[in-house]
C-alpha cells in the first residue's frame, strides 16, 4: 500500500541521499514532523535479506532508500556462476522444505523460476527432515560397497535420534549439553548390542552421517550444538529443489521493481554512527550516520544491517558508535557461526551409475565414540562425507559436489587448487578402488571462511546460546523513546527458526521492512488525528 504522504512528497522531491555536509548540536525533530517526512532507509547488504528489506519498502512507498554492498555483486551468500549451458551454485543450493509456507518457494514459483517436478504436489507434501534421501552408493575406504540394507538400518537409528534430539524437553534439559553429545550418549547405549563383525562398520557409518551433519549446522563438531533449542528449528515439508538458472536467479527477480541506482556496489561500510545529530545536504537533521571505507558518508533514519554473523563477530566494537549494549555483544558472542564449503569436480565421463544420486564414503576404523588425533595435511580429506551427483549434466556436464564443515573445511581454504585436485583424485580412488580413476577435468572450490564479507557460511545456536540470543540480535537499537528504530538487524542468524536458511533471511528483510512499515503508519495516524 503507498501512503498518501509518500506519493505526495516524492512526486515533489527529487530525492538523493547525498553525503553529509556537517554535524550539528541541533534539537530532535518531533514525532508529527517526523511522519511527515519520507524516511531515508539504508540497507547494509545485498543479500537475500537485504534485497527483500528494499523490495518491501519500496513497495510501501519508501523511496528514499539506498543499499550499500561492499562487493561488486547482489545475492551475498546465495552466489551463482555460468557453467556450460547452464549454473552452479557456490552457496545457497537448495530451497530447503519447498512447499506453500516457504517464502522463497512461493516468489520462485511466482517468478516460474523452477522446473515443472518442483511445482507437483507431491513433491510439495514430502517430509525429509531436512535432510536429503537416502545415499545411492556407499563406499568404504578399502574402496568396497557398503550393502544398502545396513546404510538404510543405521540412517533410519540416526534419524530417529536426531529427531528425539529436537524433541527434549527445555525443563529437563541442561543449558551445556549438545546434539553431538546426545547422539553419542545414544549410540553408546546400542553398540553393546551389536556383533562384531559389524560394529566397526556401523560406527563408521555413523561418525560419516554426524560428519554430514556438521555440514547441514554449519559447524566443526556437532558437540558445539546447543540440545535444547535445537528442536525450535522449523523445517518445512517438500522435496528439497534447485533453480535451473542459479539461485540469483531469484535474488535478481526481487530486485527487478527497484530503481538501478538503489543498490550501491562497492561500498563498504565501515562505521554506523547512531544516537547523533548529523546534518544532510538538505538541510534536514538525521539521527544516523553511515560512513564507508571510501570516504563517503551517508545520513539516514534508520539502517537496516544484513551483514553475516561471521562479520559482526569480527567487527562488532568498531563496526557501531556508540557500541551496541552489552546484551546484544554478548548474544553475537555466544551464538554459532560456522563454514561449509563446496568441492565440485567435473569428470568427463561419470564413474556412478546414471540414477546414482549421492556418493557416501565411510572410513573404516572411526568411529565417533572415540576422539580423532588429526594431523591436518593428511586427514581433513576424512570430513568429506561424500558427495552429490549435480543435476542437468546435459546442461553442466557430469559434476559431483562435496562439502566439507568445521576447521578441515578451513584448512582446505588454505590450499592450492592443485592440493586440493590431487588430494579429492587421490580419495575417490581409494574409496572407488580404480586406482586409475581418471582425475576431474576442472575442479571449483569455495573458501567462505575466508571471503572478507561473509568469514563462515551460516549460524547455528551454539552451546551457552539459545534462541533467546537470536531475538536479542534482531532488536532494534534504540528500541524506544523519540527515535527508536535507528540502527535494526536482519540477515539469517536473527530468525529464531529458520536462522541459517535462504527463507530464513528472506523472511527477517521482511521483517524489520515492516517494522519501519508500522511506525509510519502508526505516525501518519497520529498526524491525521491531530489534524481533526
Ligand atoms: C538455503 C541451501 N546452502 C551453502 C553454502 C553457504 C550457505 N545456505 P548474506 O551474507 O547473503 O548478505 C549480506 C551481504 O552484506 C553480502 O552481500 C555482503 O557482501 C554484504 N556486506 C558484508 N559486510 C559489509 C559491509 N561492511 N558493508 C557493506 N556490505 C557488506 N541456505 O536455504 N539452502 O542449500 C543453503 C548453503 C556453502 C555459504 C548456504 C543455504 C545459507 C544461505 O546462503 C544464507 O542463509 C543466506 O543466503 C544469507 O543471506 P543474508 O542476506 O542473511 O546474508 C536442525 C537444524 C539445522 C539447521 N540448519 C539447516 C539448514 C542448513 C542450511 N543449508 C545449507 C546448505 C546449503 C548447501
Amino acid at each position: 500500500m503507498m501512503m498518501l504522504w509518500a506519493r505526495l512528497l516524492l512526486t515533489l522531491l527529487s530525492l538523493s541521499l547525498l553525503p553529509t555536509t556537517s554535524c550539528g548540536d541541533m534539537e530532535s525533530l518531533p514525532g508529527k514532523y517526523e511522519a511527515r517526512r519520507p524516511p531515508t532507509v539504508i540497507i547494509v547488504g545485498s543479500g537475500i535479506s537485504g534485497v527483500s528489506a528494499a523490495h518491501r519498502l519500496y513497495t510501501n512507498g519508501f523511496q528514499r532508500l539506498r543499499v550499500l554492498e561492499a562487493t561488486g555483486r547482489s545475492g551475498g551468500r546465495i552466489r551463482s556462476q555460468a557453467y556450460g549451458k547452464g549454473f552452479i551454485d557456490l552457496g545457497a543450493q537448495w530451497i530447503h522444505g519447498p512447499s506453500p509456507d516457504n517464502p522463497v518457494y512461493q516468489l520462485a514459483s511466482q517468478y516460474s523460476l523452477l522446473d515443472p517436478d518442483a511445482l507437483t504436489k507431491e513433491n510439495q507434501d514430502v517430509e525429509v527432515d531436512g535432510h536429503l534421501p537416502l545415499f545411492s552408493i556407499t563406499y568404504n575406504s578399502s574402496g568396497k560397497r557398503i550393502s544398502q540394507t545396513l546404510v538404510a538400518n543405521i540412517t533410519e537409528l540416526y534419524s530417529s535420534w536426531l529427531k528425539q534430539s529436537q524433541n527434549v524437553s527445555k525443563e529437563q534439559c541442561d543449558p551445556k549439553s549438545s546434539v553431538g553429545g546426545f547422539i553419542k550418549q545414544k549410540i553408546a547405549g546400542k553398540v553393546k548390542a551389536w556383533d562384531t563383525a559389524t560394529a566397526d562398520t556401523k560406527l563408521a557409518l555413523l561418525h560419516g552421517l554426524l560428519n554430514l551433519e556438521c555440514c547441514i549446522s554449519g559447524t566443526h563438531s556437532m558437540d558445539y550444538v546447543a540440545l535444547c533449542p535445537y528442536g525450535e528449528y522449523r523445517m518445512l515439508p517438500g522435496l528439497d529443489c534447485t533453480f535451473p538458472g542459479g539461485y540469483e536467479s531469484l535474488v535478481n527477480q526481487i530486485k527487478s521493481p527497484l530503481p538501478n541506482d538503489t543498490v550501491l556496489f562497492n561500498k563498504t561500510v565501515k562505521t554506523i554512527q547512531w544516537n547523533g545529530t548529523f546534518q544532510g545536504s538538505d538541510s534536514r537533521i538525521y539521527p544516523v550516520q553511515v560512513q564507508c571505507e571510501d570516504g563517503d558518508t551517508f545520513v539516514a533514519d534508520h539502517v537496516i544491517v544484513t551483514v553475516s554473523l561471521g562479520i559482526l563477530k569480527e567487527r562488532a566494537s568498531s563496526f557501531l558508535s556508540p557500541p551496541l549494549p552489552v546484551h546484544k555483544t554478548q548474544a553475537i558472542q555466544n551464538l554459532g557461526f560456522g563454514t561449509n564449503n563446496k568441492i565440485i569436480m567435473e569428470f568427463k565421463e561419470p564413474f556412478w551409475d546414471p540414477d546414482c544420486r549421492t556418493i557416501q564414503l565411510v572410513w573404516e576404523g572411526e568411529s565417533p565414540l572415540t576422539e580423532p588425533k588429526i594431523n591436518m595435511k593428511q586427514d581433513w580429506v576424512k570430513k568429506i562425507p561424500g558427495f552429490v551427483v549435480l543435476e542437468r549434466p546435459e546442461k553442466i556436464g557430469h559434476l559431483l559436489c562435496t562439502f566439507i564443515a568445521g576447521d578441515e573445511s578451513e584448512y582446505m581454504e588454505t590450499l592450492t587448487d592443485d592440493e586440493v585436485l590431487s588430494s579429492m583424485t587421490a580419495l575417490l580412488r581409494q574409496f572407488t578402488g580404480n586406482p586409475n580413476l581418471p582425475p576431474p577435468i576442472r575442479l571449483i572450490r569455495t573458501r567462505w571462511s575466508s571471503e572478507p564479507y561473509t568469514r563462515g557460511s551460516y549460524s547455528h545456536v551454539a552451546v551457552g546460546s539459545s534462541g533467546r540470543d537470536v531475538d536479542i540480535l534482531a532488536e532494534p537499537v534504540p528500541n524506544y523513546g523519540a527515535k527508536p528504530f535507528q540502527v535494526l538487524f536482519a540477515g539469517e542468524a536473527t530468525h529464531r527458526t529458520f536462522y541459517s536458511t535462504t527463507h530464513g533471511a528472506l523472511l527477517s528483510g521482511r521483517r524489520e521492512a515492516e517494522r519501519l512499515i508500522a511506525r509510519y503508519q502508526e505516525l501518519d495516524e497520529l498526524h491525521n488525528k491531530s489534524k481533526l
